[in-house]
């Protein structure tokens, strides 16, 4: 299915400073600053991390899913008034792994603002695989102009 862009992958990597082969959201398809984002990606049998993981049945690793929702969370921030700081993940909660991620699906990462006081956000995040959850977590970061 084509997706809308928000964001393309080069609007992306001017909002993270993730690069190859740690950058895991190729596309924002839903914003509301402040409020929610949904980014996608496209896991491919190439990836490299299906060498290893597992060599004779490939699973997209699940802290990797976790990693991606983090990713889209921290574009949220970035896009929600806090343009040129960083976001440093604190926390993660209640994390589920419900399905297995498999070269071929498309990843839907979705995250809402659950709380915001201040310098700390806090987020729920699920992943979807045609309309299924697949995993999710609750995150806590730091949003902050100045290091940790
Ligand atoms: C299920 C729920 C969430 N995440 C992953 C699963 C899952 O089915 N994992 N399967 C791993 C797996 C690994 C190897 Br080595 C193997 O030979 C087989 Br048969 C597996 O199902």
């Amino acid at each position: 299915m084509i997706m809308p862009i928000i964001m393309d992958v080069q609007q992306i990597k001017e909002a993270l400073p993730h690069r190859y082969p740690f950058l895991l959201v190729d596309r924002v398809i839903e914003m509301e600053e402040g409020k929610s984002i949904t980014g996608l990606k496209n896991v491919t049998a190439n990836e490299e991390f299906f060498n290893g993981h597992f060599p004779a049945k490939p699973i997209m690793p699940g802290v990797l899913q976790v990693e991606a929702l983090a990713q889209v969370a921290g574009v949220l921030a970035i896009k929600s008034g806090a343009a040129g700081s960083m976001v440093y993940f604190m926390s993660i909660d209640g994390v589920k792994f419900r399905k297995p991620v498999v070269p071929g699906d498309q990843l839907i990462l979705k995250a809402t603002v659950i709380q915001h006081r201040g310098k700390i956000w806090k987020f729920r995040g699920e992943s979807f695989v045609d309309g299924t959850l697949v995993s999710e977590a609750e995150f806590m970061a730091m949003v902050s102009s100045e290091g940790v």
